[in-house]
This record gives structure tokens, C-alpha cells and sequence, in this order.
């Protein structure tokens, strides 16, 4: 089940958040510098024996102080006009989180609107590609969680939710 929400990801009480990092994985603003201080700097030692994460892949740490038993970082792309993979690189980002959440026998995961924040990603388009990621994994999960900022956000994700009924690829 595709569920969206509006609130903060680092209360939620599911199997795995997603954190949309940047490629050193040691931490930054928006929805990255909140899950860290939630987590506690245990989540920044952890993450440095990790060595990074380029853009498109994803990376799993635990989720120390955090409700979520643990955290997948992955690296959206920095939007630059659109003709720079960034939609492929989007793609991969939320395909390999969830590829990663399996490995790791996760059953409820939550999402923020990776990209769409520092990185500049249209709203729109990006969500699009997040719900067609997610119908494509939908039936091995209990629940994946949309999780938005703002009611605003939320309101673009139901549309998409609406409009995207099934996997596509
Ligand atoms: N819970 C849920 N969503 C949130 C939260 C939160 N606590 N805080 C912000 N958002 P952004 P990006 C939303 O900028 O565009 C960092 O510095 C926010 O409103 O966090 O992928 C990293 O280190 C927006 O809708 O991520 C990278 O350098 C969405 O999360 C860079 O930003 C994503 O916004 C990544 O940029």
C-alpha cells in the first residue's frame, strides 16, 4: 500500500526512513540536518565508515535515536534544466532505496520528496517518478509512506497517486 502523509519523517515509527543526503553521507540542511539531529552523531560516525554515496545509489545505516529502525541515505539529483540524467538518476535513487529496504527484510518505509528541496527538482515531475517507483514495489511492502513537508506537497502527491495506478517499466 502507497500512502501519502504530511509531517516530519524523523517521527515516524516504520521499519525505514529515507534520507535525501548528499554524497558524503555525513549530513547537511533540510530533511538531512533533521534526521542527524534526531538520529544523534552516532548516525555521522556510522555513515563516515561508509565512504560515501554517489548520486542515484543508496546506502542503510540504523537508525539510532530515531523511531525508524534504520535510515536508507540516498543522493537525488541536482536539478539543472533536465537534459542531465536527472530524471533517470531520480529514478534510481528511490529504485535502489528500495531495492536496499528488501535486502534488509523492511516492511514499512517512508520517503521524503527526495531532490525537490536544495536540489531544485520540479515538484511535479518529481513526484511522478517517486509514485511510479513505488507502484513498481508496491506489493512487496506493507506500506510505503510519502511523506511531505507541507500540505502543499501532499497535495501535488495525491494527484500523482490519483494518476499513476500501476508500474509502468
Ligand atoms: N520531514 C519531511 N520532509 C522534510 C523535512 C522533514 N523533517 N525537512 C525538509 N523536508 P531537501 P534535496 C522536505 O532540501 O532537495 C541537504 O543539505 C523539504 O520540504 O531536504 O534532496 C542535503 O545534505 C523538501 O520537500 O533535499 C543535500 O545537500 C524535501 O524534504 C541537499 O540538501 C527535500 O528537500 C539535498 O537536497
Amino acid at each position: 500500500m502507497i500512502e501519502v502523509c504530511t509531517g516530519d519523517i524523523t517521527r515516524l515509527d516504520v521499519d525505514a526512513i529515507v534520507n535525501a543526503a548528499n554524497p558524503s553521507l555525513l549530513g547537511g540542511g533540510g530533511v538531512d540536518g533533521a534526521i542527524h539531529q534526531a538520529a544523534g552523531p552516532q548516525l555521522r560516525e556510522f555513515n563516515r565508515g561508509l565512504g560515501g554515496c554517489p548520486t542515484g545509489e543508496a546506502r542503510i545505516s540504523p537508525g539510532f535515536r530515531l523511531p525508524a529502525r534504520h535510515v536508507i541515505s540516498t543522493v537525488g539529483p541536482v536539478w539543472h534544466g533536465g537534459e542531465q540524467g536527472e530524471p533517470d538518476l531520480l529514478k534510481n535513487a528511490y529504485r535502489h532505496s528500495l531495492e536496499l529496504a528488501l535486502d534488509n527484510r523492511v516492511r514499512s518505509i517512508a520517503f521524503p520528496a527526495i531532490s525537490t528541496g536544495v536540489y531544485g527538482y520540479p515538484l511535479v515531475p518529481a513526484a511522478e517518478i517517486a509514485i511510479s517507483v513505488m507502484r513498481c514495489f508496491e506489493s512487496r511492502f506493507d506500506l510505503i509512506l510519502a511523506c511531505c513537508f507541507s500540505q502543499s506537497v501532499a497535495d501535488v502527491y495525491e494527484d500523482a497517486l490519483e494518476r499513476i495506478a500501476d508500474c509502468s517499466e
